[in-house]
């Protein structure tokens, strides 16, 4: 089955949605490719560098919660991947006000002009975090919805609405929860860039509780091929995981960076635990391997491609690191980093 010759990606300056739009360009030819993104803190051109002068791509600076910025943007275009969102948990936890805005009201902006222009198919970018916390159990496609920190209430706020149009309008939707990303351009406020860049400068890591909280780690052209084939071939209102199939915990990864990035002068430091910390996140994601997807990266592999890319990039994360994310590092971490108590090794 052909791709589809006109998209629409919202938040395509962002970690994933960049990389998803890289991979399209590549391998879709024909596709233009229309990128609507806000450019909040976590937007950053620089992630779209050389795409951007190519005349199938068109970049437009606006926000989705905005109607007439949305419809604009969606003309022409077969289909939408709405992948714009706020994502951090603990700036959720701080305040949760613009996590409402985008995530609930901007998708349901999107879904409203998606369902008057008529888009042929709309895939809302969600995640695993919509479930909760995992109790021995992977998620399936069927487990309810028990969100436990304010930016996964936002994601399911907006998932249900997907589900909604879908029921109510007929909008063409297709649900997708993938576990956690890593890879090249992610924010460094998130765990697996912090800690690798925080080991390039020496600085310690900050570890939350015990450590020993799991997340099922995915490298984010793992993601984007998954996306790639369930906006093509994913059925309309079905929901689809998307996870590379091995939890691990949050200190087997940070000793893991530390053992690439030997002689390192870091320490992980255990500090204060994230309140409302989900311990587990475990994906069946059978569904979407009955679709034909498999992932092609293992962990320690692709986590060695990754350090290798931030050390690459200095000057990408350094630019992010400075200004404003100085800022939010003390006020996030500084207190607690000082009453932190260091690993022994
Ligand atoms: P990100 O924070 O790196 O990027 C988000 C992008 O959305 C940014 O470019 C930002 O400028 C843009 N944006 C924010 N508010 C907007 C608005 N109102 N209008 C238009 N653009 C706006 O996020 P990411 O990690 O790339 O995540 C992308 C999507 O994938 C999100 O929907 C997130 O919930 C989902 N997801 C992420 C992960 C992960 O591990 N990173 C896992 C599962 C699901
Ligand atoms: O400094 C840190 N120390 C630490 O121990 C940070 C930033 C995180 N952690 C822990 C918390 C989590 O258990 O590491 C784990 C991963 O944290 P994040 O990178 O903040 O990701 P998480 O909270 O799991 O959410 C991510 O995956 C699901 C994304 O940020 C979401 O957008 C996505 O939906």
């Amino acid at each position: 089955m052909a791709f589809f010759e006109s998209i629409l990606v919202t938040g395509g300056a962002g970690f994933i949605g960049s990389n998803f739009v890289r991979r399209v360009f590549k391998r879709h030819r024909r596709c233009r490719i229309t990128i609507l993104d806000a450019l909040t803190y976590a937007g950053n051109l620089e992630n779209l560098a050389s795409l951007l002068d190519d005349e199938r791509v068109t970049f437009v600076k606006g926000s989705i919660t905005d109607p007439q910025v949305v419809r604009t943007a969606t003309q022409g275009c077969e289909a939408v991947f709405n992948f714009a969102a706020e994502t951090h948990v603990d700036r959720s936890i701080a305040e949760a006000g613009t996590f409402i805005q985008t995530d609930v009201f901007g998708t349901y902006t999107l879904l409203r002009v998606a369902s008057e222009v008529g888009v042929k198919r709309f895939v809302q970018i969600s995640t695993d975090e919509v479930y909760g916390s995992s109790h021995g159990e992977d998620f399936t496609e069927a487990t309810p919805l028990t969100p436990g920190n304010p930016y996964s209430a936002s994601k399911s706020g907006g998932d249900l609405m997907c589900q909604a149009f879908f029921n109510t309008f007929e909008t063409p939707v297709v649900i997708t929860r993938s576990s956690n990303n890593f890879g090249p351009y992610q924010h460094v406020e998130k765990f697996i860039p912090l800690f690798i860049t925080n080991a390039i400068e020496g600085k310690d890591l900050p570890l939350y509780g015990d450590g020993l909280h799991k997340r099922d780690w995915i490298y984010v052209e793992d993601n984007c091929s998954a996306l790639e084939l369930i906006g093509m071939r994913g059925v309309t209102g079905d929901v689809y995981n998307i996870g590379a199939g091995k939890s691990q915990t949050n200190l087997s990864v940070a000793e893991k960076i530390l053992e690439i990035l030997r002689p390192a002068r870091s320490r992980i430091v255990f500090i204060e635990d994230r309140k409302g910390h989900d311990r587990a996140y475990e994906m069946d994601s059978s569904k979407l391997h009955k679709l034909g997807w498999k992932t092609e990266f293992a962990f320690d592999e692709a986590l060695e491609k990754t350090v290798a890319w931030y050390k690459d990039n200095e000057e990408w994360w350094r630019r992010v690191k400075s200004g404003a994310f100085r800022d939010y590092y003390e006020q996030h971490y500084g207190d607690r980093l000082r009453k932190g108590k260091a690993h022994d090794v």
